[in-house]
């Protein structure tokens, strides 16, 4: 497909000629915070009626290494593997606030 490629963050656009390499990397970061049911907002205390313990906010955080290469004109193959790691802050029915984290691939 020659040089065009969709923007940044645009995966899968294009193909690559036989014997082309292609590498990317990407930064990802996501915020979230306070709960929902359905389409209504539900309050901390509202969650904590229910369970002992409810989430405030998280942060998710994702490195994108990704490559790409020509097996021939016509066959790309792709893979991508991410490293996610995952921080949510919780406050129980006594008032103790933590957090919670999570990372890998
Ligand atoms: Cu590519």
């Amino acid at each position: 497909m020659g040089d065009s490629h969709a923007p940044i963050g645009v995966m899968g656009d294009h193909t690559h000629n036989k014997g082309k390499l292609m590498f990317a990397y990407r930064y990802m970061r996501m915020f979230m915070d306070g709960n929902r049911d359905g389409t209504n907002n539900v309050s901390a205390s509202s969650v904590l009626g229910s369970y002992v313990v409810t989430p405030l906010q998280m942060t998710t955080q994702m490195h994108m290494f990704s490559g790409m290469y020509g097996l021939n004109d016509t066959l790309t193959l792709m893979a991508m593997l991410p490293y996610v790691m995952k921080s949510m802050d919780h406050r129980n029915r006594a008032g103790v606030k933590f957090t919670t984290n999570a990372s890998g691939f």
